[in-house]
């Protein structure tokens, strides 16, 4: 919050010295150079104010998001082909994050005969033909309906790439 607070006040003081500008260079026909620099140097150090709120207020929204999901890795650091975790707990509503890792292509299909009644699974899985080709490439998913969610990867459900999820 004390971030956004900064950016508020450092840019409308930006604006205002970009106005002071344009107001001393119609005016310096008559006056000297002088006094023109010294607007410039304060439009300089009034930029360089605006930039670092900003960087700042993307940094704490990053950091929002980050709080808000669970980031499950598809295929283990030692190549193995498996959910890691493979068996979590999220909120209603809470984004769960899935990137491939290692052992690709992955996929992530939620099982009709293991999510609460009423669920479309339809709604919450990939494609069985959909893959995720690349290192890094993710799918995303929210929750919203409590209970046990049972999920797994089509290319590789019988090596055991399966996963749990519990939404409480
Ligand atoms: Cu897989």
């Amino acid at each position: 919050m004390a971030t956004v607070t900064t950016a508020a006040v450092a840019i409308p003081s930006f604006t205002g010295l970009k106005a002071a500008k344009a107001n001393s260079h119609a005016s310096s026909a008559k006056s000297a150079a002088a006094p023109v620099m010294a607007p410039r140097l304060s439009v300089k150090a009034s930029l360089r104010n605006v930039g670092v709120a900003v960087a700042a207020t993307a940094a704490s929204a990053m950091l929002v998001s980050n709080a808000m999901a669970l980031e499950v890795l598809l295929g283990s650091g030692d190549g193995s082909l498996v959910f890691e975790p493979s068996s979590f707990t999220v909120s209603p509503g809470e984004k769960i994050v899935f990137k491939n890792n290692a052992g690709f292509p992955h996929n992530v299909i939620f099982d009709e005969d293991e999510v609460p009644s009423g669920v479309d699974v339809s709604k919450i899985s990939m494609n069985e033909e959909e893959l995720l080709n690349a290192a890094g490439e993710t799918f995303a998913v929210t929750l919203t309906e409590k209970g046990n969610y049972g999920f797994y990867c089509a290319p590789h459900q019988g090596a055991g790439m399966v996963g749990k999820v519990t939404v409480n």
